[in-house]
Formats: C-alpha cells, structure tokens, sequence
C-alpha cells in the first residue's frame, strides 16, 4: 500500500522519467504530460476528471468502445480459469475456438489463421511465411519483398523495412536486404477533397511492373500495402488502383498481402476491407480491433493454397518455425471471441457503412477552415491535411492536437493531417460534437 502510494505521489509530482514513451517526443511530453485515468463507451477520463470524447478509437483498436462489459468479463474469467499454456506442441480450447470464429468472418478461402501479439508481428509473421511458401513450393528465388511510400506495417525490422515513412526507417540503417518501394499514390493536386476514393491514380498501380521490369518477377516473393494507408495521414486508394496492383502480382505469382491492422473489423464498412474493394489478397494481416484494443493480439490469415503448401513433408515435422511465447494466448482469445460476440450482437462490423453519408458530411464540413488544404473520408475515417509551418513539418497539426485535447476531444496528428478514427458505436449527435470542437480549435489556434 505505501510503495503504491509513494509511486502515485510520484506521478502526481510528474516525475514521469522513467519510462522512455513509444513514438512520442518524450521531453515535450513531460513537461505538459496527457494522462487518462478510465475510459467508458466513447469517452476517455484525464486523471484529473475531465471527459474526452475518444475520435481514434484510442490508436485506431477500440472500434467497439471502450470497457465493453462482455469483454471485460471474458477477460477476467479467462484469468481465473486459464492464465497461460503454449501453442508450440501443446494446446488450449480456447486458441483453437477463436481461430475458427475468426475465419467463420474473413473473406472466403481465407481458412487459416496464424496468432501474433500485435500488427507488427503479424507484418514480419506474413512476410516470412510468403518467402518460406515461395521455397516450399520449388521458388526459392523468389526472396524480394515490396513495399510502399509512405505505408506503415509496424516496427518490426521487416515491416519497418517494407514500409515507407523516411522518419521510422532513416536511424535503423540498411534494415533488410531485397526491398523495393513502389511509389505511394497521394495526389492532392488530382484528389484534393474526394469523398471516399478518389477518382485519379489507378494507373499508379503499373509502379509495380516497373519494379517486375527492374528485379524480374523471379525474384519477387510478395507486394504488401495497407488497403487505406492510415498512419502516413490516411491516403485512400484510388478507384481501380488496388484491383490492378491485384492483377499484376496474380500475373507473376506475387503473393499480395493485405496489411488490415487497421481496416479490418469494420472500419470502412464491411468485416475487411479486402470485402469493401472486392480484392482478393492472399495474406491479410490484423491486430488492434481484433481484441477491441483490450489485450494484445495480431492473426495473420492465410488461403488454403498457402497453408496447404506447408503440409506436404513429414507429419512429425514442424512445418513452420515461427511462433511467438504468447500465440495464441488466453487472454487474448477470450477477448477476441468476446469482441466478435459484441461485433456481431451490435451489428459493428457494417455499422461504419450506415453511418459513413453522415460521417462524410460531417467531416467535409471543416473544408475552407484556415490552413485546410484537403478533407478526406473513408468507411468511418476522416482525415483534415494543413499546410505545413515552412520547415517545421507537423508543427501546425500537433498545436491543433495539443489544443483539442484540451476542449475535450481526442484526434491523432500524424504530419500535417489531423485523422480520425471514432468508435463504431458512436451516435450523430457525438460525430457533431467531434466535428464542432475540432472545427472550433481549426478556427482558432494561430498559426
Ligand atoms: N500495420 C499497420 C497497417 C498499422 O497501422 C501496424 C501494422 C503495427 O501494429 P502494432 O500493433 O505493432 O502497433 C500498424 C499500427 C497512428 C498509429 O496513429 C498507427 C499504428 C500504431 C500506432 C499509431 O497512425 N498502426
């Protein structure tokens, strides 16, 4: 009781040293810490009582709202009943339970699943298993991976590798050999303000027969891209774009995965986004809503094909070396297995499609507020970009975070763009709310 009181009395002198924070400019941060203490429904609670209207779904997981009782109660049940047991040579009901659930829901032929601890694990779980089918079935050649400008898949070494943000890849040196980029597909001066997909940029998918002309599709293992492409400031795909990258790697056995850490679960409207664009990857990779942010989970999902691949040697033979400690762990199947109950009761999973006419209304409403140079929208994702502060990029957008969080709304600077990624469950009213306040902090913080 003392050693908790004297570490409260600590963080309440906001001796905040110790722990080195994730992606955040750790000394800023602590001279005017941004502490929540509970979260209920769409709302977070500041340690000092204030209510925050949660517009990213905390970061971009907890797409059913937060502290959902049949997930809090799953998870405590689970810890009473099974804390822990592995997945390498051993096994627990409920690992098996949550992997049929999850491929009863994703995209037929997708029929196996492959259970990490977060998206970035799912990334490199993915791109190790497209190099390792490639030599299971005779091309061993095929060892290139590529990515995108501009596209995230986590901080991992391999995702960081494939993905496309200069800031995350510049201080890990060369990172993984036989990558490539294609390049991204933002184009405000064609797409500026597109409601939903934007019409120009189909083409910008041939990048990848370019990349085939220079290493020889021979040497290609896998093309991975984020459908909508979130962290880099939320760059839709164009109309056709993603059919034709699909075309492409299927004409020269490229494997296309599908990094859905983000989409999948009902953000744009549909259970995957592969669903919402009628593509057919050969690898999804997930996280975050998987669990609705409550425990740590990532699953990679596989087509027959590719799992299959790996079945034809010895039966006592592991067919694949590759698992994490916790694959697969209690705690995060009896939240994943609760989170698809409270998906499928409340109709989350399509909900973003009812609500996205509203939601793109609402959000295209800040277009001509000052330094506004575009307003997008996706599913139940929205994104305002700023003109950037000349040499200080990301300036503007995090003075306008730093300002809505004190008006009582939570929205995700990444650059210049302002994103927002509410909760399924959110009601019009609160959508209004979010859009008012965000407009009012656009309309006044200087500069
Ligand atoms: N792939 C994609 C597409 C992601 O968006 C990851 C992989 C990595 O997941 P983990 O669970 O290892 O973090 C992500 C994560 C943001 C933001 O605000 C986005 C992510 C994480 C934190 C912040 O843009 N995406």
């Amino acid at each position: 009781m003392t050693n908790t009181r004297v570490a409260w009395a600590a963080a309440k002198t906001n001796d905040l040293s110790a722990l080195w924070m994730p992606f955040t400019a750790n000394r800023s941060f602590k001279q005017a810490p941004r502490l929540f203490a509970r979260a209920e429904g769409t709302h977070f609670f500041t340690d000092d009582g204030r209510r925050v209207l949660d517009g990213t779904s905390g970061l971009w997981c907890v797409t059913a709202g937060h502290c959902r009782p049949r997930i809090v109660e799953a998870i405590r049940r689970q810890a009473g009943e099974l804390d822990f047991a592995g997945t390498f040579q051993m096994g627990h009901t409920k690992a098996f339970e949550c992997a049929s659930r999850l491929v009863n829901i994703a995209p037929p032929g997708f029929d196996h699943v492959f259970f990490t601890n977060s998206g970035s694990e799912a990334v490199d779980t993915a791109l190790k298993i497209a190099l390792a089918y490639h030599r299971a079935k005779g091309n061993g050649a095929k060892t290139r991976l590529i990515g995108r400008e501009r596209g995230y898949h986590g901080s991992n070494l391999g995702g960081t590798a494939v993905g496309g943000i200069a800031a995350n890849r510049k201080m890990f040196g060369a990172l993984v050999a036989g990558v490539d980029h294609l390049r991204h597909t933002h184009d405000l001066t064609r797409n500026a303000y597109s409601r939903g997909e934007p019409e120009y940029g189909a083409e910008l998918a041939d990048d990848l027969e370019r990349l085939v002309a220079l290493h020889d599709a021979s040497t290609i293992a896998a093309v991975i891209v984020e459908p909508v492409a979130c962290s880099a400031g939320v760059l839709i795909p164009p109309r056709g774009y993603l059919q034709r990258l699909a075309a492409i790697c299927a004409r020269h056995d490229i494997l296309l995965i599908f990094d859905e850490v983000i989409t999948a679960f009902g953000r744009l409207g549909a259970p995957f986004a592969a669903e919402y664009f009628a593509i057919e990857p050969d690898i999804i990779t997930t996280a975050k809503g998987i669990t609705n942010g409550a425990v740590p989970m990532g699953a990679v999902f596989v087509r027959s094909k590719i799992y299959d691949a790996f079945m034809s040697g010895p039966e006592s033979a592991i067919e694949l070396s590759h698992g994490y400690t916790y694959s697969g762990h209690p705690l995060a199947c009896a939240a994943a297995i609760a989170t698809l109950d409270t998906l499928q009761a409340e109709g989350l999973l399509t909900r973003a499609a009812e609500l996205a006419p509203y939601w793109q209304d609402a959000v295209h409403s800040l277009a001509g507020l000052p330094h506004v140079i575009d307003v997008r929208n996706i599913g139940l994702i929205g994104a305002v970009e700023l003109d950037p502060v000349p040499d200080n990029p990301g300036k503007r957008a995090h003075a306008r975070f730093v300002e809505a969080f004190r008006r009582g709304i939570l929205v995700r600077a990444t650059g210049d763009v302002i994103a927002l990624a509410p909760p399924l469950i959110i009601a019009e009213r609160e959508i209004d709310e979010l859009i008012d306040v965000l407009s009012g902090v656009l309309k006044s913080v200087a500069d």
